[in-house]
Formats: C-alpha cells, sequence, structure tokens
C-alpha cells in the first residue's frame, strides 16, 4: 500500500514539477492551433485572432522593441458587425504573437456605434504613440478621435486613453457625413505642423482630406483636397509615405522630404476592393500629392497585390531601417462557412516594400523573420521541365510550406505574340489557363494540390512578344483549387514589361492550409489566394512544379520548406525565450 502511494506522490509532484517548468503544458489549448481534421482552412503561420472576425490592420507600430498590431475585430460573431473594436496583439518578430484585450472599445458619444481603422505616429523627442482612428458617433456619422496609452513604462502598451477633446475632426464641408474616415500615419512638415490625410467621398468623388495640427488635439482642415478621383467612390485607408529613389531596400521615415526621395500614396477604393498605389510628387507648399500617372479604373493601374488583399497599411521601423506593410485578406468561401469555422479574416505575413530601381514601381518581400519558421528542405537543381513536365516536390509538408523556384528561360523571341494594351490579365488568365499550352509558359507550381490533381491552385508564368519588348503574364488561378462549388474562385492576373535579356525569372510561395501568397520577379508582382481544398488538405496536400508550354524551361534551383507552426496566443500562455 505504501508502495503505491509513493509511486502516485511520485508521479503527481513530477507532474506539477514538469508542468511549471514548461509552459508548453499550459499553452497547448490556448496557442493558435492551426489547421485540424476539423479545421482544416485554419492557418498556422498568418496572423488570426483567436476566434471570429477580424478585418483591416490598424495602427501597426515598432515601439520600444516590441511591435504592435491593432485590427478591426468583431468580439462577438465571426462575420462584420456593428459594434467592432480594435483588437490588439503584440509581438518581438513579427511572426509570433501574443494577444491582448481589446485596446480601443466602443465607449463615448463619438465613437459608441464601433471603432474603425485608423493609424500610430510616434512623435519624435516625446517618444509617444498617438493613436488616430475613426469613430462611429450616435448619429452615425464618421468622426476622427485620439488614443494614447495610459501608461508609457507599460511594455506592451496594454491600455489606452481617449483623449477627452474628441472628436477631433468632424466631417468638413463638401464631405459625406458617413465616409470620412481612415486617418493616416501622420507626417511632420519643414514648419513643424503636423499633417494626415482621411479618406472621404462626395457623391462619386473620392478624396483624401488634408488636416494640419500643431499639438495633435487641434485639427484645421485643408479646403483643397490633398488627392481626389472622380467616378471612384469612397477613398478608403489612405497610406502615405516616402520611398528612395536610389533602389535601395531601406524604408524611409515618414517625414523625411529631400531630393533622395519620392512619395507613395496608396488608395483602398471600396468599390473595386483593390489597394492602388500611386507614385508621385508631394508638393508640401500646396499641400498637395501629384501622381506620375492618375488612377484610370482598368488593370494598368498599380496594385500592390492582384489578388486578394486590402486596407492594408505600412510603418517604418527604425530598428532595421525598413518600411513594412500589412494587409487584410478575406475569406472566399460563403458567410455560412465563416459562422461554422468560427472566424474569418487573416493578415499577410509582413512585408518589406521598396521603390524598385526602375523607378516604375514598388517591390515587396516577405520579411526574414518568417524564415524562422524554415524546418525540413529540399532542394532541386538544373531540372529540364519539357513540355509536359509536372514534378513532384515531395518531402516537405506542401499543407505548410514555403518554396522559392527560380526559372531558366528558353530563348525569348521564340514567345508568342501579345499586344498588352487593353488586355485585361485578369481575363487572359481565365482564358490562358494552367492546363492549355502555350510555347514560353504556363511553367510555375500547383499548390495545395490532391494527387490525381483534381485539386490545385496553379500559380504560374506566361512569356508573350510584345510591340515594345517582352512581357510577363504572372497568374494565380483558383479555378480548379476545390472540388466544393460554393466559393469565390476568381483567377488572378497581372502583366508586367521584362528585360529583353532575361535568362531567369522567380516565384516564391508562401503556402499555409487556405492561403497561397505568391512572389513574381523577386517581388515586383504579388498574387496572393485564399482556397479551400477538399481533398488536398495537410498531409494530402502535394506540391508540384511543372510546365506545359512547347518550350522547355529549367528549374535553375528551387528550395522548399515545411513551415513550423507560429506561436500565437494569449498574453501568459506563450514563452518567448
Ligand atoms: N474597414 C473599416 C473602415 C474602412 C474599411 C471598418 C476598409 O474604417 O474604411 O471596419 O476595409
Amino acid at each position: 500500500m505504501k508502495i503505491i502511494a509513493a509511486l502516485l506522490l511520485f508521479v503527481l509532484v513530477s507532474f506539477l514539477l514538469n508542468s511549471g517548468n514548461g509552459i508548453q503544458a499550459f499553452t497547448t489549448h490556448s496557442i493558435n492551433s492551426g489547421a485540424t481534421a476539423k479545421q482544416p482552412y485554419r492557418t498556422s503561420y498568418h496572423f488570426q485572432p483567436q476566434e471570429n472576425w477580424m478585418n483591416d490592420p490598424n495602427g501597426p507600430m515598432y515601439y520600444k522593441g516590441v511591435y504592435h498590431l491593432f485590427y478591426q475585430h468583431n468580439p462577438e460573431a465571426a462575420t462584420f458587425g456593428d459594434r467592432i473594436v480594435w483588437g490588439h496583439s503584440v509581438s518581438y518578430d513579427l511572426i509570433n504573437w501574443i494577444h491582448l484585450n481589446n485596446a480601443i472599445e466602443p465607449s463615448g458619444p463619438y465613437d459608441i456605434n464601433s471603432c474603425w481603422s485608423g493609424s500610430a505616429t510616434i512623435i519624435p523627442g516625446k517618444e509617444e504613440p498617438m493613436i488616430l482612428y475613426t469613430g462611429i458617433d450616435d448619429k452615425k456619422h464618421q468622426v476622427q478621435n485620439l488614443a494614447v496609452p495610459r501608461n508609457l513604462s507599460d511594455t506592451f502598451l496594454r491600455e489606452w486613453v481617449k483623449h477627452s477633446q474628441n472628436p477631433v475632426m468632424t466631417p468638413p464641408s463638401g464631405v459625406e457625413v458617413d465616409n470620412f474616415r481612415d486617418p493616416s500615419t501622420a507626417w511632420q512638415g519643414k514648419d513643424g505642423k503636423w499633417r494626415v490625410v482621411v479618406g472621404a467621398q462626395n457623391g462619386d468623388e473620392g478624396k483624401a482630406i488634408l488636416y494640419q495640427s500643431e499639438d495633435f488635439v487641434s485639427w484645421k482642415v485643408d479646403p483643397n483636397p490633398f488627392y481626389a478621383s472622380q467616378n471612384t467612390g469612397v477613398c478608403e485607408c489612405p497610406d502615405f509615405f516616402p520611398v528612395y529613389i536610389n533602389g535601395s531596400t531601406n524604408g524611409v521615415e515618414t517625414s523625411l522630404q529631400n531630393p533622395s526621395v519620392k512619395h507613395v500614396l496608396k488608395i483602398s477604393y471600396l468599390r473595386k476592393q483593390h489597394d492602388y498605389y500611386f507614385l508621385g510628387n508631394y508638393a508640401s507648399d500646396q499641400g498637395n500629392f501629384i501622381p506620375d500617372v492618375r488612377f484610370t479604373g482598368t488593370s494598368s493601374d498599380l496594385r500592390y497585390d492582384y489578388g486578394k488583399f486590402y486596407a492594408s497599411k505600412s510603418f517604418f521601423e527604425n530598428a532595421k531601417n525598413r518600411r513594412i506593410l500589412w494587409g487584410w485578406v478575406n475569406e472566399s468561401d460563403s458567410t455560412q462557412d465563416d459562422i461554422q469555422k468560427g472566424w474569418a479574416g487573416l493578415q499577410t505575413i509582413p512585408r518589406q516594400v521598396w521603390l524598385d530601381k526602375s523607378g516604375k514601381r514598388l517591390v515587396q518581400w516577405p520579411l526574414e523573420e518568417v524564415e524562422q519558421l524554415r524546418g525540413k528542405h529540399i532542394r532541386i537543381t538544373r531540372e529540364n521541365l519539357e513540355h509536359g513536365s509536372n514534378l513532384e516536390v515531395s518531402g516537405i509538408t506542401a499543407s505548410q510550406a514555403d518554396v522559392e523556384v527560380l526559372f531558366e528561360l528558353p530563348e525569348l523571341e521564340k514567345a508568342e505574340f501579345l499586344d498588352p494594351n487593353g488586355v485585361d490579365p485578369q481575363l487572359l488568365c481565365s482564358q490562358e489557363y494552367a492546363a492549355r499550352s502555350g510555347t514560353i509558359g504556363p511553367f510555375g507550381l500547383l499548390a495545395l494540390a490532391s494527387k490525381d490533381l483534381k485539386e490545385h491552385t496553379a500559380v504560374f508564368f506566361r512569356i508573350y512578344r510584345a510591340p515594345n519588348g517582352y512581357v510577363s503574364l504572372m497568374c494565380s488561378d483558383q479555378s480548379r483549387s476545390s472540388l466544393r462549388h460554393d466559393l469565390d474562385k476568381t483567377t488572378y492576373g497581372s502583366i508586367l514589361d521584362i528585360d529583353p535579356n532575361l535568362k531567369t525569372i522567380s516565384l516564391r510561395s508562401l503556402i499555409d492550409h487556405s492561403i497561397v501568397e505568391s512572389f513574381g520577379d523577386e517581388g515586383r508582382v504579388c498574387i496572393t489566394s485564399r482556397v479551400y481544398p477538399s481533398l488536398a488538405i495537410d498531409k494530402d496536400a502535394h506540391l508540384y512544379v511543372f510546365n506545359y508550354g512547347s518550350q522547355s524551361v529549367v528549374v535553375s534551383e528551387l528550395n522548399a520548406w515545411s513551415m513550423k507552426q507560429a506561436e500565437i496566443g494569449y498574453e501568459g500562455n506563450i514563452s518567448y525565450t
């Protein structure tokens, strides 16, 4: 009897000691559990709240060694609602996240019907973060409010206090009261005054309205719009920042103005549900922005991402001197599916963003921090892909992977002719789908593919000879991504001018159960897709590299990694050592 009692005591003591040591014992059910048999579409290394609805990234910033991400969140349901709050999570590396309590919730007459999107600005010298956000007030008008941290010495800035003078901006004349929202990060002019832009609408005209302030509390509207576009409807989530023109990948602090930079204005057009950006000149004296090329509403407009990606926001991080971009990726299944899943909405893997050396477009690349999740590695080199080749990349978890491939191209003169003027790449991608043979291409990856290929998401290129050189068409084709019918399977695409001497073209895809984020030509074209396979789930997912063009292409090098799960969970339940 004594022996049995001693044994039981030993087991109990070891259990208590072990669980006390390894935080793991407490964490398992609170950490983002990733995809499971019941939840095959839950991601494993993309940012998601534990449950319910998430949309826009808000107020991202880096403050005293900690990254903050706030986000539009409905804590009550997996659908958008009429009491939206600011969710709040913090991280030391932008990949593993600690969820905190909501930072900003409806409370006063100036935000009682929701706390919508906004941005953070860190006041230099005082090193004090300020948040400007949109409140839906008691009359359902949109107003801008200010919130500051309660305690600057709290490492995670858990509590935010709303300013007594809220609202600090109300809809000015010439702006609809229910279309005045999403204040940008502020920048400081040479006169020391702060400036922000707020998205707006008047009739069919979309606008970004400029405000100025000396103290961040009293804001004066500029009567002339900072930017306006006709027949577009509302401009949401404007983001305005400088980029270096010398091809440097470094980011630029938001207030910097000198001849070494050019400016970027990003507008999220609600009607299009896409994020468009404009390169141009900031005429600081006149208080407006003059885009090099105006918005046309056609596929020639520049976009951050040609797939599912909206309401993005960037911030400058001084520790690594880079500009980091977050974007919201919505679901492509039905609201009913979201309710069943209990969640909806992802954020992309944060991307570093800079101006291409051509000066004509931005380049985006997943932050280097994501590489810490790379596990098992497979490498393929010098593999000739003849017409009809379909080579499996085996040995990694194809449902949770990072793949980089460099294709060596045949002689470009052999390419078919295409006049890209007036061509809609998205339409072309759905006509020239992956399985249809061309001359140079289609070649690329089949991600989240079932063994029999009945399901696959094809991310691929085709190269064409154009009137003034060569172009590449990059597509992400969801049409065969799932046997399920109740999904948005729009095929996405974009056309890019390429150097006539181009010998290789690169593709990287981050695959995470229901998302495929792809970066073509070293990040000059990005396409994000949401897919919900019914067969190609977990261990039944496969990855192939293929070529259905009549000309052979060579896989000069392919590296693929299984990706580990990121640690994303509630405070107190994760160990960060
Ligand atoms: N989402 C917010 C608005 C913003 C829109 C509401 C963009 O502030 O205009 O959740 O997705």
